[in-house]
């Protein structure tokens, strides 16, 4: 007694701490999306950020304006609703915070839109949108992200499941209401809190969505 049944041991136990319900380890890094991978053109890409503004305008970025705003890193663990989870990943990038102060939403907005290529998009309240952890990527692990992880920018949202973290995004739209995006309007959970295993649609609240 008084001693450590194994040093081995520990590790399982500490990683448990740090899956939410349902989820198992990945090791590596898995690609999951759905649809095609699109091309990067540097000269057509912009970044838009649109909708309930403070002032009524869009701001829009180029490649080259966005690559020169803060970068910073965050290490967070990415949790796919399919039930694996990949844990200290270093992502680097610009904070949605840092969006949130050089394009201000209206008094008004509530939720954002993420917007990416092909139409995909994702609804935030806006206070996950606005968590310090919140950040569009450039980088994982001091390396620029591959086109299949979403390259040139990716959102993620570490405190939520990663489908709501768009890979190839484009812009946000600043909301006065909530709207469903891509997965949200086919069955899977409005607000998507892995700790609270909030998957899919039917295990909604009547408060935590907008009527399907
Ligand atoms: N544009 C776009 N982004 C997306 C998706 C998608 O289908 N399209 N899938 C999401 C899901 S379900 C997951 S689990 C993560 C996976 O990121 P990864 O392929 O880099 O591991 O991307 C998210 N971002
Ligand atoms: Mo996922």
């Amino acid at each position: 007694m008084g001693q450590p049944e194994s040093r081995a041991g520990e590790v399982p136990e500490r990683v448990g701490d740090r899956l939410p319900p349902g989820q198992r380890l990945q090791r590596g890094w898995p690609v999951t999306h759905y649809g095609p991978v699109p091309k990067f053109r540097p000269e057509r890409w912009e970044f838009r950020v649109f909708g309930a503004t403070a002032d009524g305008d869009k701001r829009c970025w180029s490649h080259e304006e966005f690559s020169a705003l803060p970068y910073e890193t965050v290490v967070a663990d990415l949790h796919c609703v399919t039930k694996f989870s990949m844990l200290d990943a270093e992502w680097g990038g610009v904070r949605a915070a840092t969006l949130l102060s050089l394009a201000p939403p209206a008094p008004e907005a509530t939720h954002v839109m993420v917007w990416a290529e092909y139409g995909y998009s994702a609804n935030l309240r806006l206070a996950d949108f606005a968590d310090p952890q919140t950040l569009f990527a450039t980088h994982r692990d001091g390396e620029l992200l591959t086109a299949e992880h979403g390259f040139p920018l990716r959102l993620v949202v570490p405190r939520l499941y990663a489908w709501k973290g768009p890979k190839w995004v484009r812009g946000v739209e600043y909301m006065e209401a909530d709207r469903r995006g891509f997965w949200e309007e086919r069955g899977y959970h409005n607000i998507g809190d892995p700790w609270r295993e909030q998957r899919y649609s039917y295990q909604e609240e009547p408060d935590e969505g907008p009527a399907l």
